[in-house]
């Protein structure tokens, strides 16, 4: 055995030290003399306004999918098609939060949070997509609000989380047309009137490529569809375009002090080494990886590499269109889970992606990388290319096996481990000054995972849905403590 040194000899050689230091500089550097395992006040505390919440959304966890007058939306319908979701489940009840949302809101008061993102169901409101509106849909957002509040947590909410109204789809097909684009419009703009009063931020939409590209061009989300490129990349079009109409009616129709954003799952790059030239190149890449949403919203422009790239394939747009996806937001949010690793290369584009070997480490969702960094790249990517002045991250957690013991009981060690290396890279954001306001941690309570339905469980609270029963996990009162500390735990 080497380096064999005893805890009194290994304690003398740091005294030393410190003497040292203290005899070079004085009185300031005595201070800093301290002894092994000290707590520093700073060490992963977050500022004092920091804030900290969970998310969900609509179809994962309301239930009540034919109540009050909801109509029905393209989930209801690819869920209900024989072998589209796992064992055929639906969302029809969920975690039925429709009903019990002020105990779900308890529950998040006991973990303290701050903040609760959930989404609006467009049918609920609009029944048809279009036309007169359902009073009964927006009262249910209003009392979910006013709960919210009163209980000091400040509603945030998502106006298009995936549940398209089916007469939008079965009328003007959905995304592939400008119509629907034109109808969200309309959507956000009543929204807006009717609950600016008591929600201050909302998300015009969640994730564009899961409800573009799983649900219109692999078909393994709703509506189930395979389109070919050029009307792929029209129905994409389509989809930012609504975005920046909902942001335009939503500032017609909206209380003032209304800050509006978006939740966008984008590609976020990595670079393999920390170093140069892959910093760069990951940078390069975030741009070019979400050309046809993200970098469009943002600079008012699709970029020439993409657009040549698509050739014939590319978006029908008018320089009108443009300014529209393009009007000024007030914070971005962006959800993030597994990493995109990037290396500089020498070839146009000057970057390249890495897959993962096989050996890679996963959650229980396969795609589910571990890679707690990409939550400080994220970030400071987001920040430094579009000099963004606030951000959310309005999703990070994971999914684990979760197995309930007798007494009630989950000990999701893992969970809790991704959590805390993950939100220790986000840390190093905050502290080196990247706006980052924020974080909604997926999910409050186990819900309904699309194609994956309730074979995978993302939540704090373990959800038995024979029951409707939640019983925290570990991982809440973890959770709990990091929120009440503001600091790493
Ligand atoms: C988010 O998507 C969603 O916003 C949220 O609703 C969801 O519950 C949560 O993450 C957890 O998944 O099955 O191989 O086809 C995150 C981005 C895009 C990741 C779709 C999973 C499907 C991979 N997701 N993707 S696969």
């Amino acid at each position: 055995m080497q380096n064999k040194v005893s805890r009194r000899g290994f304690g003398k050689s740091l005294g030393a030290a410190a003497m040292l230091s203290a005899s070079t500089t004085a009185g300031a550097a005595s201070k800093r003399a301290r002894a092994v395992g000290t707590p520093q006040p700073n060490y992963y505390q977050f500022p004092k306004n920091f804030l900290w919440g969970c998310a969900t959304a609509a179809y994962q966890v309301e239930g009540a999918a034919r109540e009050d007058g909801r109509g029905p939306s393209i989930w209801d319908t690819f869920s209900h098609t024989p072998g589209k979701t796992f064992e055929n489940q639906t969302g029809d009840i969920a975690d039925d939060q429709y009903h019990r949302y002020k105990q779900d809101v308890q529950l998040l008061k006991w973990l303290g949070a701050k903040i609760y993102r959930f989404s609006i169901s467009w049918s609920r409101i609009f029944p048809e997509g279009t036309g007169k509106p359902n009073e009964r849909g927006i009262e249910y957002y209003q009392r979910l609000s006013d709960e919210l509040r009163a209980n000091g947590i400040e509603p945030f909410a998502t106006l298009f989380h995936w549940d398209l109204p089916q007469a939008l789809q079965d009328r003007v097909g959905g995304w592939e047309s400008r119509d629907t684009a034109k109808a969200f419009g309309e959507y956000a703009g009543y929204v807006a009137s009717k609950l600016s009063d008591r929600v201050h931020h909302f998300f015009t939409m969640n994730e564009f490529s899961s409800f573009i590209d799983l649900g219109y061009a692999e078909g393994r989300f709703a509506p189930g569809l395979q389109l070919p490129p050029a009307r792929l990349n029209q129905a994409r079009h389509n989809a930012v375009l609504a975005h920046g109409l909902a942001v335009q009616a939503m500032r017609a129709n909206a209380k003032a002090a209304t800050k509006i954003g978006l939740a966008e799952n984008l590609t976020s790059a990595v670079p393999v080494i920390e170093a140069e030239p892959h910093i760069q190149a990951s940078n390069k890449a975030t741009r070019f990886l979400n050309a046809q949403y993200l970098t469009v919203i943002m600079e008012g422009k699709y970029m020439d590499e993409y657009l040549h790239a698509q050739g014939a394939n590319a978006p029908k747009f008018t320089p009108e269109d443009l300014k529209i996806i393009s009007s000024p937001l007030d914070f971005l949010g962006i959800n993030i889970y597994q990493p995109t690793y990037i290396r500089a290369a020498d070839s146009p584009l000057g970057f390249v992606r890495v897959k993962e070997p096989s050996s890679f480490p996963h959650m229980l969702s396969n795609w589910l990388f571990i890679g707690p960094e990409v939550l400080y790249w994220g970030s400071r990517h987001v920040a430094e290319i579009w000099n963004v002045p606030e951000i959310y991250i309005t999703e990070n957690g994971c999914s684990s096996t979760d197995d309930l013991t007798p007494d009630g009981h989950v000990y999701d060690t893992d969970r809790i481990m991704f959590l805390r290396n993950y939100i220790s890279k986000l840390h190093r954001a905050v502290s080196e000054g990247y706006p980052v306001r924020g974080y909604f941690l997926w999910s409050l309570l186990d819900n309904f995972e699309w194609a994956d339905a309730y074979s995978r469980r993302f939540g704090l609270y373990y959800v038995d849905y024979e029951t409707q029963k939640r019983y925290p996990k570990e991982s809440a009162y973890w959770y709990r403590e990091l929120i009440s500390r503001n600091a790493v735990v």
